[in-house]
């Protein structure tokens, strides 16, 4: 799938472009029974809300072989390539699952982590977001400040060793302070993403982006393959591969049917 130039100049000059109606009902479906499957597991590699439930799974794409096929799809490999003008790899995986009264995220960049904790030496990358839910304003959509990645690197280090997950997550998390987030809001805004299930977010690696708590009855689940051109790899291994890559092989695209062939009947 090969992106328009009007798309192109909206990724460049806004930071992100959603893309409607990628996957169908049915590779949904088949995606989001993978993603739940794959919440269940007991490692560390699964993080909890409060009351024990699965939000997150990090590395997702290496635990299950639908889960690495959509990141091998041909419209989340050809639009990144061209975005970044090179063959890229997976840095990180995850699935993000925000079910009522769950925990937000905070105000971030992922290229702040990406490149200070795991050595990704420039601010070159995408993160992909697939839409298994219809997100809209009242689900906890992710909210963006457009055009935030012209600044760079704005994230400092918040260290908090009181948090539940210090050791696993915490450690490693870089955010914006209140003064930061006022200037960019100031100058740029601060807009929502809602997409219906099936779409796919293109998204600057720097832009700054974070969610609040969901609060609806609506579970709103996404899944995200972040890629970096194959020259602007993790040099640093601090963390477990399934927070950043061991393996930089370029992804080669599959056939467009790579998930679908896990559709039953
Ligand atoms: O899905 C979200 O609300 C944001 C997820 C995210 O940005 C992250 O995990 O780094």
């Amino acid at each position: 799938m090969e992106l328009t130039t009007e798309q192109e100049r909206e990724f460049r000059d806004r930071g992100w472009i959603v893309v409607d109606g990628v996957f169908d009902r049915a590779e949904v479906d088949v995606l989001a029974e993978a993603a739940i499957e794959v919440m269940d597991r007991p490692g560390p590699e699964v993080g909890r809300e409060a009351d024990g439930s699965p939000h997150v799974c990090w590395g997702m794409h290496l635990f299950d072989e639908r889960l690495a096929a959509v990141a091998r799809h041909p419209a989340l490999v050809g639009p990144s390539t061209q975005l970044l003008g090179a063959d890229v790899f997976v840095h990180q995986s995850r699935i993000n699952m925000k079910q009522t009264n769950g925990s937000i995220v905070a105000w971030h960049q992922d290229f702040g982590t990406y490149h200070r904790v795991d050595g990704v030496p420039e601010p070159r990358g995408i993160m992909i977001a697939v839409f298994l839910d219809d997100v809209t304003n009242v689900n906890a959509p992710l909210l963006a400040v457009p055009g935030s990645h012209r600044e760079g690197l704005v994230s400092t280090a918040r260290v908090d060793p009181s948090v539940p997950d210090h050791e696993a997550v915490a450690r490693y998390r870089y955010d914006i302070t209140d003064e930061t987030m006022a200037a960019l809001v100031d100058r740029y805004g601060l807009d929502t993403i809602t997409a219906s299930a099936g779409s796919v977010l293109f998204m600057d690696m720097t832009v700054v982006h974070g969610s609040s708590v969901n609060i609806s009855p609506l579970r709103r689940l996404l899944l995200y393959v972040n890629v970096c051109p194959v020259d602007n790899r993790g040099e640093t291994y601090a963390r477990p591969e399934y927070y950043a890559a061991r393996d930089f092989s370029p992804i080669e695209a599959d056939g467009p049917d790579c998930v679908r062939r896990f559709v039953a009947g």
